[in-house]
């Protein structure tokens, strides 16, 4: 019998945010208590996850006085060594406050954006005191209602000055932190700059330190943008730009619904397992998402491992999927090369292009060859269905 438990191999973080998610809506207010970080730490502890990540004011309300905040972090950090939790990643409330209404580095207002800096270095300080060696950016407000209030030109530029203001402060402390850039596009404005990881990774290349620099690509910001979220997080890893990720799930065309990871399209989730264990990808594994509103506390454990247990159920499925002798077999066929196009393929030179203009291609009779997706595509899904 394969064990479904999470192990620290896995590399299994949550956010203190989704773990601690009270459950408010727009329509209606919390269904939830209230539960310190510590408390919170212990219950990610007590469901087996490696990790706990967290903003500057998940763990320290952005009111608290120096000495609540000392306070806190001594709770916090006592939960950690009694749980063996660690944080791997931190990051910055930039979209809560209503400072932040017209964003936060691209907000119009220069006090806004030195503000947005200022709770930035302050939480990057907070997040290297407890370990974390990655820090997400996620602009939630960094966007617009209408185009008129905001130069979509200046919103780019002011992006990047703030990046490369914040890696030049990274350095300047000699900190070991990697940054990563989440995108989303819309929610909580009608829309957000650098909408999709693709933006993201063209977004890095103009930065003064892009080799810092990378992404977290979040499955339901993809997924509500309609588009293929292992192809872009596929594009990210060979592009050495795969930081970090948040896992969870989301219905397309809907409002952000952050469910819990796999429990929407199975068969999506199943190919970005396959696709980050195949690579050998060795980040955290993040989950984004938090419980239905009608949980308490005994949900929210049922929540949090059940991300864990599909991730590793998918995780075994991929590797039955990769051992399947039919898939396998049909795979092989499917991609048969008997090097005859060698001369014409890969690395450009003169002669290749010139053979190439030369050569004839009998279309309809290459066209003629059925591919057998429909049975390797069954075949994936009785696999999924556990029917093999
Ligand atoms: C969202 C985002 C956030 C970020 C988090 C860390 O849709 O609200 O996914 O949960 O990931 O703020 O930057
Ligand atoms: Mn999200
Ligand atoms: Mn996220």
């Amino acid at each position: 019998m394969f064990d479904y438990s999470p192990k620290p191999d896995h590399k299994f973080t949550f956010g203190l945010w989704t773990v601690g998610n009270r459950g408010a809506d727009p329509f209606g207010s919390v269904t939830r208590p209230h539960k310190t970080p510590a408390e919170l730490v212990h219950l990610l502890g007590e469901v087996g996850a490696y990790g706990v990540n967290f903003h500057d004011n998940d763990l320290i309300p952005i009111d608290a006085t120096l000495f609540e905040a000392e306070a806190i972090k001594k709770d916090f950090r006592k939960a950690l060594t009694d749980t063996g939790l660690v944080v791997p990643m931190a990051t910055t409330n930039l979209f809560s406050d209503p400072i932040f209404k017209d964003g936060a580095f691209t907000s119009n207002d220069p006090r806004v954006r030195a503000y947005a800096l200022q709770k930035t270095i302050n939480a990057i300080d907070l997040g290297v005191e407890f370990g974390a060696k990655t820090y997400v950016f996620w602009g939630g407000r960094e966007g617009t209602e209408t185009d008129s209030s905001k130069s979509a030109l200046d919103a780019i530029q002011r992006s990047r000055e703030a990046m490369n203001f914040l890696c030049e402060y990274v350095l300047d402390r000699k900190y070991d932190l990697k940054l990563a850039l989440e995108a989303k596009p819309n929610e909580p404005r009608g829309d957000i700059y650098n909408p999709t990881t693709g933006h993201m990774l063209a977004f890095i290349t103009r930065l003064d330190h892009p080799e810092m620099v990378g992404v977290n690509p979040e499955v339901a910001h993809e997924h509500m943008a309609g588009i293929n979220f292992m192809h872009g997080v596929a594009q990210a890893w060979e592009a050495g730009k795969l930081f970090h990720i948040d896992l969870n799930d989301q219905y397309p065309g809907r409002y952000d619904q952050d469910l819990r990871f796999g429990s929407r399209d199975i068969k999506a989730a199943f190919y970005l397992v396959k696709f980050l264990e195949d690579v050998g990808y060795q980040g955290s594994r993040h989950f984004d998402a938090h419980a239905y509103r009608t949980e308490d506390y005994e949900g929210v454990k049922d929540f949090a491992r059940g991300c864990m247990r599909t991730y590793v159920i998918l995780k075994e499925k991929a590797a039955q999927f990769n051992a399947d002798p039919e898939i396998q077999a049909l795979l092989a066929e499917i991609n048969a090369d008997d090097h005859a196009m060698t001369p014409f393929l890969g690395e450009y030179t003169t002669e290749k292009a010139d053979a190439l203009k030369l050569q004839l291609f009998d279309r309809p009779a290459v066209a003629s060859r059925g591919l057998q997706y429909e049975r390797l595509d069954q075949l994936t899904i009785d696999l999924l269905l556990g029917v093999r």
